[in-house]
This record gives structure tokens, sequence and C-alpha cells, in this order.
């Protein structure tokens, strides 16, 4: 067996064990205060943890710095006691009544400028943890009616933001993390390609990289795998969302491969041969549990996101190249279909 060249450690969110609400109906199990949450981490098999900023201090608005120094150094102990590293603090920038219409490119100054004040305390935070980086999804950044403000001025604008930050931290690096719609119905950096291009507008495009969530690119009708390759052919593939979604409907967030194992197995394949993870990169989760799942079970879809990643890349390690390249020269790609069906599905080919 080749040996696996990448280097992964795992994160998620304190938001990927949830309370079941959907937007027709109530919670269905009971919040699990965040301390607790931090302990269960290391025995799902992960080691680093997403943030939101109000996850770390909530209700963040209404503290002053000094409490919210105070809190963050609280959970920064809890961390360390716990032996978890903390991968981001995102601004949770959709939730204020400020950001109804946008956050960064809010038509209202007073508005934009609370967004970026919100956020330069969210970079405060991010040095508080010690984190990797800060990720930015720009949830509300877009429009419902194509007339209602202007696009082209949006993209300058949210552009102006990241330059407020970069500048306000200048060891800071930002994570785009785009996504095509919901809540927004057109968003103003859907894809990984517009992220990109986004980074190279700032004023320090070598801080600046991306997110690629599975289900984001899914939503935007595109292949994950190959979003991550876009990423990677521009060195800024820093961190993924890896999770699953039955086609064009709601944002999902899926076990990792519950629905296209074939997606699933491309996209570690894309990380493994690439390396990613060499250079500090997490394998990221952003999985929900079913609504169904009771209180006891609602953590298996983290344990079993992970443990697939895992078989996959058993998978991708087990291939055979030689076989590959030859069908590859043969163009007979019919074949080589065959094939990877094959090992996938562990059926001896013959
Ligand atoms: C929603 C996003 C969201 C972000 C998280 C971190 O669709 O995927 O979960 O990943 O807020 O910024
Ligand atoms: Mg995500």
């Amino acid at each position: 067996m080749a040996a696996i060249k990448g280097k992964y450690r795992f994160s998620f969110g304190p938001w990927n064990i949830d309370e079941g609400a959907d937007p027709f109906g109530p919670t269905v199990r009971a919040p699990i205060a965040l301390e607790k949450k931090l302990r269960l981490y290391k025995g799902l098999g992960y080691d680093g943890v997403q943030f939101h900023d109000d996850d770390v201090v909530p209700d963040i608005d209404q503290k002053s710095p000094a409490q919210v120094m105070k809190e963050a150094a609280r959970i920064k102990k809890i961390l360390d006691n716990e032996g978890l590293k903390a991968e981001f603090v995102a601004p949770r920038l959709w939730f204020s009544p400020n950001t109804i219409d946008g956050a960064y490119s809010n038509p209202d100054p007073k508005m934009r400028k609370y967004a970026i004040e919100r956020t330069k305390v969210c970079i405060d935070l991010n040095n508080a943890l010690n984190t990797s980086w800060m990720v930015v999804w720009l949830a509300r950044e877009g429009t419902y009616v194509r007339e209602s403000k202007n696009a082209r001025e949006q993209v300058l604008q949210i552009r102006d933001a990241l330059n407020a930050f970069l500048e306000y931290d200048k060891k800071l690096k930002i994570l785009i993390e785009p996504k095509p719609n919901e809540p927004v119905d057109s968003a103003i950096i859907p894809t990984i390609g517009h992220a990109v291009a986004m980074a190279y507008i700032t004023v320090d495009p070598a801080r600046v990289g991306c997110l690629v969530e599975s289900a984001h690119s899914l939503l935007a009708g595109l292949d994950p795998s190959d979003d991550m390759a876009f990423g990677l052919a521009h060195n800024k593939l820093w961190s993924v969302h890896l999770n699953d979604q039955g086609g064009l409907k709601f944002d999902q967030d899926k076990s990792f491969g519950s629905f296209n194992l074939r997606h699933a197995f491309s996209q570690v394949r894309v990380l493994e041969e690439y390396s990613y993870g060499r250079h500090g990169e997490w394998v990221g989760f952003d999985v929900k549990a079913m609504r169904t799942q009771k209180q006891s079970v609602a953590t298996k879809h983290l344990s079993s996101s992970r443990a697939r990643f895992l078989h996959l890349l058993n998978k991708v390690a087990t291939l055979d190249h030689k076989l590959e390249a030859q069908l590859r020269a043969a163009r007979d790609y019919e074949e080589l279909d065959r094939y990877i069906l094959c090992h996938l599905m562990g059926v001896k080919y013959s």
C-alpha cells in the first residue's frame, strides 16, 4: 500500500452539535453548554475547534472589550486543558438587527461600520485564542432583488472591509468561505473563483485564502473536488468544510459522503494528492445531525464523517496508479470508470 502523504487533523464547530430546529419546527434536542461540547471533541477524534465570535462570547455586542477578553481567556484555558486548538473564530454577522440588509455591503454606512467594528473584535478574539486564521462566511452580502443594490459597489465594499482587517492586524490571515445562496437569493461571492479573485484585489493577497465547503460547491452546481483543485492551484485552499448535499435544495450539511460517495472520494483524493494539511491546514467538517436524532446519538454524524474521510484516504492510497496511467493513455475512460467503481465498492476488478 502506498504511504499516505498528507498529515491530517480534524476540526468542527460547536454549532455542529445542535438542537435540531428547522424553519418548520421547534428544537427537538436540549441545548448543550459549550464547555460540555468541548469535552466531547477528543472522543470523537477531533483536535480543532471552529468558533463563531458569539460562541466564544455570548451576547458579544452587549459586552465591553475587557469583558470580551476575560471570557476569551476563560475559553482558551478550557481549550488548553482539553488539549484542543482553535482553528478560527468567524464573525457571526447574520443575526444582528444591524445586518438585516447585509454587513460589509449594507447600504447604510452606519450598519457597515457596525460590521467592521464587530469584525475587529473578532480579530482580537482570534488572537486571544491563538487561531490559525479568521474565516468570513459572507452570509448576507447579496441581494433578493437585483435592482435593490449595485453589485459592483458591493464587491468593492467587501474588498474595503477586508482591507480594513488586513490593516488592523498585520499578521492576520483571512479565509473567505463562498456560498451561492441562502440566506440571500444571490450572493456576491458565490464560488471559490470569486473568492480567489477577491483575495487578489485586496491590499495583501498573500494573507487572504479560501475555504471550500462541499455543500456550497454543490449548491452552485459545481464539483467540490474541482473547486478544491482550483484553490490548490492558487495556493489558496487553506481550509475545507466537508459535508454533503442531495442536489439543489436547502443547505443540508449532511454527513460527509452520505449522499454521493464518489464525490467524497474525489475530494479526499485531491486533498491527499496535493498533500493538503502539510502547512497547517485543517480538515474541517460542517455537518448537521438529522432532526430525527435523539440527544444520546446526536454526535454520530461527526465521528462517522471523520471515519469516512479516513476510509476514503485508504481507498486513495490503494489505487493502482499504473493501471490508471495505462487507461488514461489508452483513452479508455469507460474502463477507468469501471475500475474506480469496483475499487470503491470493494468488488474484485478483473
Ligand atoms: C453556512 C456556513 C456556516 C459557516 C460558519 C463559519 O452555510 O457553512 O456554517 O461555515 O458560520 O463561518
Ligand atoms: Mg461552512
